[in-house]
C-alpha cells in the first residue's frame, strides 16, 4: 500500500465509530443505536465502500482476466469487514449500540450468481488473486435473479426467482457501455463494479456486464419468461444447468455477451495503456473457466483481423499465447458442442473463423476425435480452447490424470506440454474465519494466527495432538455451532434435531453422479433396520442440501424420495428418537456457512472418476469434519494428506468405473437380484409407505432408474458404502479417536487454500509479476 492511501485508510479506521455515526446521520438522521439492522447494513455498506475507494489498486505490466458464466460470491458484508481487518471493531461498536452483527448480516441478499462449485470456486479465486496482491479482475454477468430461488411444495421442488439487486448494494454502475451486435439484432451493455478487497491488501475489480434494456417484469410465473425476447431476457437469469442438459440459443447469446464485452473491455485497456496489441500476451493473460466463455477466441482474433489490420496468422499466434483453459468436467454431457446452426443464427459474424481454426486442424490432423468441427455440423468448444490456447488444467490430481489418460487423451499426445493440474481451494477467510469465528479464535489463540496468511501453519496444530485441553476445546466448538444450526432449522425447516446426534451433511448440486440417492438408500436401510428393533446407540441426524436444474427430471424425483422419506421418518415415533432426516429448503451460500461448521461427517460419494474436484470437501475438513468418500476428485488428495486412519473410503475405484463404462458391463439388476439388503432398500422407494406420502409417477420413476439403468452405479457400492457408514458412526463414539481425527483434519487442510491454488496458477500459466 502507497504511504498516501495508507494514510487515509488509517484515518478512516482510527475513527470508525464516528465514521460511522456520521454515515448513520448523512443517511438516516439518526444515531446507530436508533437505526434499525436493515439501516446499519446500509451503514457498513457505505464504510467498507469508503475504505475500499482508498485502498490500493492493482496494476501491474500483465493482469489476468478470469472470464466466466458464474460468480458464485455469496453476501459480502462479512467477508469484506474481515478482509478489510475492521470486523471485530465493528461488531464491538455495534455491541456498544445494543446491535449484533450476525443480524445486520441477515438483512444482505444474497447474490446467486452460479450453479455451484464451478462458480464458488471463481468467487475464492478472485478473493486469493487480490489477496496475493495480483493484479486480476472477473468479467461475468450481471444477472438479476441469478439461479432460482427453490421451494418444496407437496414434496417436490419448484422454483422461484431470487431477487437480489436493491438501489444500495456493492454494485457500482459505471459510464461503461458497449454495443454488442448478434446476427439478428444489437444490445447495448452497461459495466457495473464490485470491488473485491484482498485480506489485508488492496483491491480488484469484479466486471459483471447488464444489458441496459433488460426488462424485470417478462417474468411471470415462476422463472417462465419469454425465451424469444433476447433485448429484454439476456441477462435475467443464469441458466440453471450443472452440468446435465445440452444449451439453447439463450445460453449462446449470453455467452457472446459475455465474450463480447469482456473483449471490448480488454483492448480498451490496452489500448489506454498504449500497449501494442501485437504483444497482448505480455498484459493480459485470459483465464477460460470452463468451456462456456470459449467464444473470447474467435471474438478477439475477429477484432484484431476486422479492426486492428492484423493478418489472421499474426491474431490466432498472439490469441493463443493469451487464453488458457480450465476444465472442470468430463461428464460428457457438460462438454458444450453447439450445432453451427444455433451459431450461424447468433453469432454469424463468428463462424468464417471458427471455420477457419477448424479448417488448420483438419489439414494438420487426421484423428477426428481432435476436429473442431465434426461430421454432424457440431462445433466442439472444448476443442477450440486446447487448440487454441496455451494452458489445459484439470483441477484436482486425478481428474487431470483422466484427461490426459482418457479423455482428452488425444489431444494430450499432440500438446503434452499444455497440460497441467491445479487442484481446487478455497478461501479460508470465508469458509474459516467468516463462518466459524470461534475455531478461527482458537486456531489463533493455539497456534498463533499465521495461519490466516500463510494456511500451511495449521499443520502446527498437530503439535497438540494429545493435548486433551485442545481436543476437548475443538469438541465444544463443534457442540455449539450444531447448537446453532439446530436452533436455525427449527426456525426455518421446522425440524427439530438434537445436537447430541452425530450430523451427516451432504450438500451440493443434485446429481445422479454425486449419488444423493444411495445416501437416502442408506437412510431407508437404517429406517427399516430400526423399525425392525436396531437402534443405534446414537441418534443419527441426515441433512441434505441440494438444488436440481428445473429440467433434470430424476434429480427432481430424488429430492421428491428424500422429501418424503423425511416426512415418513420424522413423524414414525417408533423411529424418530433414533434419526432425523432434514433437506433445508434454498440450500445457497449462507446456508453453507451455517451447515459446514456444525457437521460430524462429510458426504463426498460420487461415483469414482465423475467428481472433478469438489471443493465442499475441503471446507468441511477445514470445519473439522471427517470425510466419508469414495477415491474421487480432490478426496484422493484429502486421502493423501490426513492418512488411512483419518478418513473412511469405500467404493470401486475411478479405473475400475472407466473398465465398466468400456465394457458396458455394468448391470443394476443384477447387483438388486444379489443382495437382499440392496433389494429391501430399493422396494422401499415404491412400498405403500412412501406412495401414501409421496407421487407414484416421481417413484416409479426413480425406482425404475436404479433397476434398469444406474448410470452412475449406485448399487455397485451401496454394500461397501453401508458398511463404511456404520463404521464411522460406530467410530464416532470413540471420542478420543474422533477429536483426534477432527484435529488432523483442520491441521492438514492448509494445502486446499487457494491462496496456494492461485499461487500454481500465477506460477505455472499467468506469469504476473
Ligand atoms: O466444478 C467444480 C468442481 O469442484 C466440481 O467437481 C465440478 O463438478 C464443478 C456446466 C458446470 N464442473 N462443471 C460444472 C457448471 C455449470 C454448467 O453450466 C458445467 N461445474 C463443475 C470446480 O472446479
Amino acid at each position: 500500500m502507497s504511504k498516501h492511501t495508507n494514510m487515509q485508510r488509517d484515518v478512516l479506521v482510527l475513527n470508525l465509530e464516528e465514521q460511522l455515526e456520521g454515515i448513520a446521520d448523512e443517511k438516516f438522521g439518526k444515531t446507530i443505536k436508533e437505526c434499525t439492522d436493515q439501516e446499519t447494513y446500509y451503514i457498513l455498506l457505505e464504510m467498507s465502500s469508503r475504505l475500499m475507494d482508498v485502498a490500493e489498486v492493482y496494476n501491474g505490466e500483465k493482469k489476468v482476466y478470469y472470464i466466466s458464466m458464474e460468480f458464485l460470491i455469496g453476501k459480502l458484508l462479512s467477508n469484506n469487514l474481515i478482509n478489510l481487518r475492521v470486523y471485530d471493531r465493528v461488531k464491538a461498536i455495534l455491541e456498544k449500540n445494543g446491535k449484533d452483527l450476525s443480524k445486520v448480516e441477515e438483512c444482505e441478499p444474497e447474490p446467486s450468481l452460479g450453479n455451484g462449485g464451478l462458480g464458488r470456486l471463481a468467487a475464492c479465486f478472485l478473493d486469493s488473486i487480490a489477496t496475493l496482491g495480483l493484479a486480476g479482475e472477473g468479467i461475468g454477468l450481471n444477472y438479476h435473479f441469478g439461479l432460482f430461488k427453490q421451494v418444496f411444495k407437496d414434496h417436490l421442488q419448484c422454483a422461484e426467482k431470487n431477487d437480489w439487486i436493491e438501489e444500495n448494494s456493492w454494485l457500482e454502475k459505471t459510464d461503461t457501455t458497449f454495443e454488442v451486435a448478434f446476427g439478428d439484432k444489437k444490445v447495448v451493455s452497461r459495466l457495473y463494479n464490485m470491488n473485491v478487497v484482498g485480506y489485508d491488501t488492496g483491491v480488484n475489480k469484479l466486471r459483471l456486464f447488464d444489458i441496459e434494456s433488460v426488462d424485470e417484469s417478462l417474468v411471470k410465473k415462476g422463472i417462465d419468461f419469454d425465451k424469444t425476447k433476447i433485448d429484454k431476457n439476456l441477462t435475467l437469469f443464469l441458466y440453471p444447468d450443472d452440468s446435465d442438459e445440452a444449451g439453447n440459443l439463450l445460453r449462446i447469446y449470453q455467452e457472446y455477451f459475455l465474450v463480447s464485452n469482456a473483449a471490448q473491455l480488454i483492448l480498451r485497456e490496452q489500448k489506454e495503456r498504449q500497449y501494442d496489441l501485437h504483444e497482448l500476451h505480455k498484459h493480459a493473460v485470459i483465464q477460460i473457466n470452463d468451456t462456456h466463455p470459449t467464444m473470447i477466441i474467435p471474438e478477439l482474433i475477429r477484432i484484431l483481423v476486422e479492426e486492428k489490420a492484423f493478418n489472421i496468422d499474426e491474431a490466432i499466434n498472439v490469441v493463443s499465447k493469451t487464453c488458457a483453459y480450465t476444465n472442470h468436467t468430463i461428464l460428457a454431457e457438460a462438454l458444450e458442442t453447439w450445432p453451427l446452426k444455433y451459431l450461424e443464427k447468433v453469432v454469424p459474424q463468428l463462424v468464417p473463423y471458427i471455420k477457419e481454426l477448424d479448417k488448420r486442424i483438419k489439414a494438420k490432423y487426421k484423428n477426428p476425435k481432435v476436429q473442431i468441427i465434426d461430421k454432424d455440423k457440431k462445433v466442439h468448444m472444448a476443442f477450440i480452447d486446447i487448440h487454441y490456447g496455451f494452458s489445459i488444467n484439470g483441477v484436482a490430481a486425478i481428474h487431470t490424470d483422466i484427461l490426459k489418460d482418457s479423455e482428452l487423451n488425444d489431444f494430450y499426445k499432440i500438446y503434452p506440454e499444455k497440460f497441467n493440474n491445479k487442484t481446487n481451494g478455497i478461501t479460508f477467510r470465508r469458509w474459516l474465519l467468516s463462518c466459524n469465528h470461534p475455531l478461527a479464535d482458537f486456531l489463533s489463540e493455539t497456534i498463533g494466527d499465521g495461519f490466516k496468511k500463510d494456511a500451511n501453519k495449521l499443520e502446527k496444530l498437530l503439535e497438540h495432538i494429545d493435548n486433551p485441553e485442545v481436543l476437548d476445546k475443538l469438541e465444544e466448538i463443534k457442540m455449539d455451532k450444531k447448537k446453532e444450526l439446530a436452533s436455525y432449522l427449527k426456525d426455518h425447516e421446522n425440524v427439530e434435531v438434537d445436537p447430541d446426534s452425530i450430523f451427516d451433511i451432504q450438500v451440493k448440486r443434485l446429481h445422479e453422479y454425486k449419488r444423493q440417492q444411495m445416501n437416502a438408500l442408506y437412510i431407508i436401510h437404517k429406517y427399516l433396520e430400526i423399525k425392525g428393533g436396531k437402534k443405534p446407540v446414537r441418534p443419527l441426524t441426515f441433512i441434505f442440501g441440494a438444488k436440481a436444474a428445473p429440467a433434470y427430471v430424476i434429480a427432481k424425483d430424488i429430492i421428491h424420495l428424500i422429501l418424503v422419506l423425511q416426512e415418513i421418518i420424522n413423524n414414525d415415533p417408533d423411529v424418530n428418537k433414533y434419526m432425523k432426516v432434514v433437506m433445508v429448503e434454498n440450500y445457497n451460500v449462507s446456508y453453507a456457512e451455517k451447515l459446514i461448521p456444525a457437521c460430524d461427517v462429510s458426504e463426498q460419494i460420487s461415483l469414482a472418476s465423475k467428481e472433478a474436484s469438489g471443493t465442499s470437501n475441503m471446507k468441511f475438513m477445514l470445519n473439522g469434519a471427517v470425510t466419508l468418500g469414495t477415491d474421487d476428485g480432490a478426496n484422493v488428495e484429502i486421502h493423501e494428506l490426513v492418512g488411512d486412519d483419518n478418513i473412511y473410503i469405500f467404493g470401486i475405484s475411478a479405473d475400475e468405473v472407466i473398465k465398466h463404462y468400456k465394457k458396458a458391463d455394468y448391470v443394476s439388476k443384477d447387483y438388486y437380484k444379489k443382495s437382499p439388503v440392496i433389494k429391501e432398500a430399493v422396494d422401499f422407494i415404491v412400498s405403500k409407505e412412501c406412495l401414501k406420502v409421496g407421487h407414484k409417477e416421481n417413484l416409479e420413476r426413480l425406482y425404475n432408474e436404479l433397476l434398469n439403468k444406474d448410470w452412475f452405479m449406485t448399487l455397485i457400492d451401496l454394500e461397501s458404502y453401508i458398511a463404511k457408514k456404520d463404521e464411522i458412526f460406530a467410530d464416532y463414539e470413540n471420542r478420543d479417536k474422533w477429536k483426534k481425527m477432527m484435529l488432523t483434519n483442520i491441521a492438514k487442510a492448509g494445502y486446499f487454500s487457494s491462496d496456494r491454488t492461485i499461487a500454481e496458477y500465477n506460477r505455472d500459466i499467468w506469469h504476473l509479476g
